[in-house]
């Protein structure tokens, strides 16, 4: 089956920072998670480039607003790669193909009727690319800002294009009634449901003031409102328009991955332009939290803004991956600091992990030639043990499927917790001078764990599980989630086992 799974395309006003790297963490293991599991995954992030945003920014550094969406978007480009994520296209909203949907895409809902041209006059924040409402706005000392975002605002008429946004508050309210999993979790649902109950205006789609976007087909005095051409990034993706094949196996997108703050976007104008366009709607939106440093939300002048490049330097990728996902319930809001990223290395990994491979493997290395060792018949520990493992696997698919990230890696940590309480209450060590088959079976059904947990967690930590797996001599042909059922084979050589999860050194 096909799995099409998208990240928000960021602005590229600014080089990226910590929660962008958190969101393409998030959306890295779902993917890597479907390909494992066996599923016909693409997967897409990129940058959303048009605005008048990008334009004044540019404007002020004094570069032309190409050349820094030529610079920023390499930067979240390298951004990605540095945190091994997984995408299948990097997409650039400035892309061609991309131009030819958002105008295709227009041109469906002007023929439903949707678009019609008007006078525009009201408050625009740039930072947020939105249009606000004069009571969503407030006076903060004499500037007038935006109150969601604290953002200022600035009066804007124009003639503009609108779209009927009014006309779809009904569909949209039985849209969440009748397909809740549209929107997760819950409680933005009923955000976004109880914003759409209290009534919809239509929305402003064009500009004319500026010129750094898709122009409008038919009307080139104007240019696309960037969300309109930002959200059809999820189409051009797709292969829409001019790709039948690719779209029809991979539209609709199963998951649009976002921030609360652009819940609104992606929960209401986007099914509302693809219901006007005649076009099904993605399975489900997941709106993640936002991540606050110590608490504090990020801020330049706060200075807490934390480069995720020194976050990877300083605790290793596979760490700041794990942290993230394990640490916050994926859906709120979340906070890091080195100490809680210090115990999560020290606990979860280190200790529950890491040494429990380490001592069992350390013990087949020294006791069992080397090799597998060769399980007797198993008591009900045994098997009680394994039974837990190979549970995990359904119990993580169905977490992954509600993107509860969280509760998909405490599944594997019970088992883990499972294994450690199992390894010192069979003593395997005093087995050896006792009843060595014992011994054998215990240090199979120790590392056959070990196998299955470090399967089944691939997706959040590429590098070390790969380690791992070739430390259990797991060829590369048996890590997708297939293989789960293919037990670890007795006598099979195994290399010197190393630690592959060290504590944290403080300097
Ligand atoms: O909103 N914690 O771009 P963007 C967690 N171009 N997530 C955060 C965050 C934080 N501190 N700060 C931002 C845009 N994000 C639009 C999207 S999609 C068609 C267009 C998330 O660069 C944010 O919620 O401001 C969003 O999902 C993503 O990073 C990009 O934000």
């Amino acid at each position: 089956m096909s799995f099409y799974i998208t990240t928000a395309i960021a602005y590229p006003n600014g080089t990226p920072h910590i929660g962008h790297a958190y969101e393409y963490i998030a959306a890295d293991t779902i993917a890597r998670f479907q390909r494992l599991a066996g599923e016909d995954v693409f997967f897409m992030t990129g940058t959303d480039e048009h605005g008048l945003k990008m334009q004044q920014t540019a404007q002020k550094l004094g570069v032309s607003t190409q050349e820094l969406a030529d610079t920023n978007s390499a930067a979240f480009k390298a951004l990605d790669d540095m945190l091994g994520i997984s995408y299948d296209r990097f997409i650039r909203t400035t892309d061609a193909d991309h131009t030819a949907a958002s105008q295709e895409l227009w041109r469906r809902m002007e023929a439903a009727g949707d678009i019609y041209l008007d006078y525009y006059s009201g408050w625009y924040s740039v930072r947020d690319e939105a249009y606000f409402t004069e009571d969503e706005t407030e006076l903060v000392d004499g500037v007038r800002v935006a109150q969601s975002s604290g953002a200022e605002v600035t009066w804007t008429e124009e003639e503009s294009y609108f779209f009927r946004l009014s006309k779809y508050q009904e569909p949209l309210l039985e849209l969440y009634r009748e397909c809740p999993e549209f929107v997760g979790p819950e409680v933005r649902r009923n955000e976004v449901a109880s914003f759409v109950a209290s009534g919809l205006k239509d929305l402003s789609i064009s500009r004319t003031t500026f010129d750094w976007g898709i122009p409008v087909p038919g009307d080139e005095k104007h240019v696309m409102y960037v969300w309109v051409d930002a959200l059809t990034n999820y189409l051009t993706g797709a292969g829409f328009p001019h790709d039948a094949e690719a779209f029809e196996r991979w539209w609709p997108a199963d998951v649009h991955i976002i921030g609360k703050d652009i819940a609104r976007f992606h929960a209401i104008y986007w099914p509302a332009f693809l219901m006007s366009a005649g076009i099904e709607l993605p399975r489900r939106v997941h709106v993640h939290g936002f991540l606050f440093n110590k608490g504090e939300k990020m801020s330049k002048s706060v200075g807490n803004v934390v480069d995720p490049y020194d976050l990877v330097d300083g605790y290793g990728l596979d760490t700041v991956r794990f942290f993230l996902l394990r640490e916050i319930s994926y859906g709120q809001d979340g906070s890091y600091s080195h100490d809680g990223i210090v115990t999560r290395k020290n606990t979860d990994l280190a200790n529950e992990y890491g040494n429990l491979a380490q001592r069992s493997l350390s013990m087949v290395a020294k006791n069992c030639d080397g090799a597998v060792p060769t399980p007797g018949p198993l008591t009900a520990e045994d098997e009680a043990l394994l039974a837990a493992a190979r549970g995990a696997y359904m119990q993580a698919r169905e977490h992954i499927g509600t993107q509860s990230l969280h509760l998909y890696l405490e599944a594997c940590w019970k088992v883990l917790a499972a294994a450690n309480k199992y390894f010192s209450a069979q003593e395997p060590w005093k087995l050896k001078k006792t009843d060595e088959a014992r011994m054998a079976t215990v240090l199979w059904v120790t590392i056959e764990v070990v196998r299955i947990i470090t399967l089944l967690v691939q997706p959040v930590m590429p590098q070390s599980t790969a380690q791992l797996l070739d430390l259990l001599a797991v060829p590369a042909d048996a890590r997708d989630f297939a293989a789960l059922d293919t037990p670890l084979v007795a006598g099979t050589p195994l290399p010197k086992p190393v630690p592959v999860f060290p504590k944290f050194q403080e300097d």
